[in-house]
């Protein structure tokens, strides 16, 4: 007993790590697959990103997110991907993006 909790507290730490180097940011303005593809031309070509993703989280609101992991000693900041989301690829970039907790259910 005592080392399952032991393990799962080491996985649990490991886990915590590797998401610390993940961003998410929001991205406006995106309703379809061209969004995705147009945003991830743009901001995945950029220096010191990987696992570079974009996705569309509500159709009807027009909202994405571009999601990617930063390499060790990247010199990357929010500015270099506002400006590739705005100047570039021409969508609204929202900041940091927190997904919604326990998604509550309508029925
Ligand atoms: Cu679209």
């Amino acid at each position: 007993m005592k080392k399952t909790v032991l393990i799962s507290g080491l996985l649990a730490l490991s886990t915590a790590a590797f998401a610390a180097e993940k961003k998410s940011y929001q991205v406006n303005g995106m309703h379809c697959g061209g969004c995705v593809k147009n945003v991830e031309r743009e901001v995945c070509k950029l220096e010191g990103i990987e696992n570079c993703k974009a996705h569309v989280v509500n159709e009807k609101k027009e909202i994405g997110t571009v999601s990617f992991s930063l390499k060790p000693g990247a010199t990357l900041t929010e500015a270099d991907i506002k400006n590739a989301v705005e100047e570039k690829a021409g969508y609204k970039f929202a900041g940091e993006y927190k997904a919604p907790v326990g998604k509550k259910k309508k029925n």
